[in-house]
């Protein structure tokens, strides 16, 4: 059987979560038309294992957050987290989205080069690319030397994504299955709540707000008919609760919904889900913030 880990990694918003739903073929990782989505690294599972053989495959795929410059500790702690996945990797996919030889993609690229493991580049959103600019890009990254293969996919219609997967098995050596056959992913259903309600907070929210936003679980119950979930929303400042809850509560009720919905949907149970919020003056810059809202790991 081959297996092995595969980092995705780029700059935000390029569609690295898109892509590993779309290799999963389940939602595991949110995304939005914001850069700055992804907050931890989210592991999803893709196993192939065909009946009666041993000769399949599991590829855990690393969704990354894209890698930028911090204006913050989380925004720092995002980028280390990122570029940390490339060191224990097996495989590495690195996503554009445009042509551009400097900034985010060139500081991506530069740490890409430097690792060991295989590497792919994929060339993200050719549904809404011009031939000339796919070119560009392909020559310039081509010229480099540093791919074993080149794709031109899109991400959110599955263009090419089989073919990107194919050539990953391929990379990939012999190994241990690493996890049971039907898992997807290896974080627990409470992150999903929080980072459910976070997508609808950055979709129904403008500006800085939802980047300051984070969400814990303060109660969660299950019975067999209903599961009741408590959290709390932790916002930087007066203000911003203010237009995060709305006039009469409007926001909240919005977000709440919509977060509700699609929550019932993908636990496949009746959820009672209410939400609170707080204000913590700057927790983006502060260490116990991030320990506790699981953004940093403890240093060993
Ligand atoms: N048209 C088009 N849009 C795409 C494609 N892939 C992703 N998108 C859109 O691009 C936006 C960003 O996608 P994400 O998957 O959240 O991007 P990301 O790289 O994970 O972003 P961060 O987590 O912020 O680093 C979303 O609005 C996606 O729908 C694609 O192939 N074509
Ligand atoms: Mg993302």
């Amino acid at each position: 059987m081959k297996s092995g880990f595969i980092g995705i990694i780029g700059r935000p918003n390029v569609g690295k979560s898109t892509l590993l739903n779309q290799m999963i073929g389940e939602k595991v990782a949110i995304t939005t038309n914001k850069p700055q989505t992804t907050r931890n690294s989210i592991r999803g599972i893709y196993t192939r294992m065909p009946e009666g053989s041993d000769e399949g495959c599991q590829m855990v795929f690393i969704d990354t957050p894209g890698v930028h410059k911090g204006r913050n500790k989380l925004g720092e702690a995002m980028t280390e987290m990122a570029t940390g996945t490339l060191k224990e990797v097996d495989a590495v996919i690195f996503i554009v989205d445009s042509y551009s030889e400097k900034g985010g993609d060139r500081y991506v690229f530069d740490l890409v080069k430097e690792t060991e493991a295989p590497k792919i580049l994929v060339i993200n959103k050719i549904d809404i690319m011009e031939p000339e600019e796919y070119l560009k890009i392909f020559n310039f990254y081509d010229s480099k030397g540093v791919f074993d293969e080149i794709y031109g996919a899109s991400a959110l219609t599955g263009k090419n994504v089989p073919d990107i997967m194919e050539c990953i098995e391929s990379m990939l050596g012999e190994g241990p299955q690493f996890f049971p056959e039907d898992m997807i992913t290896d974080y627990p259903e409470r992150f999903l709540v929080t980072e459910i309600v976070r997508e609808k907070m950055l979709l129904y929210l403008d500006e800085e707000v939802p980047h300051g936003v984070a969400v814990e679980i303060e109660s969660y119950e299950e019975t067999p008919k209903i599961t009741r979930i408590g959290c709390v929303i932790f916002c930087e400042k007066k203000s911003h609760k203010g237009i995060i809850i709305g006039r009469q509560g409007k926001k909240l009720k919005g977000i709440g919904k919509a977060a509700r919905e699609e929550l019932e949907a993908l636990l496949g149970t009746k959820i009672y889900l209410e939400l609170w919020v707080k204000v913590r003056e700057n927790w983006r810059d502060s260490d116990r913030a991030l320990l506790e809202f699981g953004y940093k790991e403890r240093e060993q």
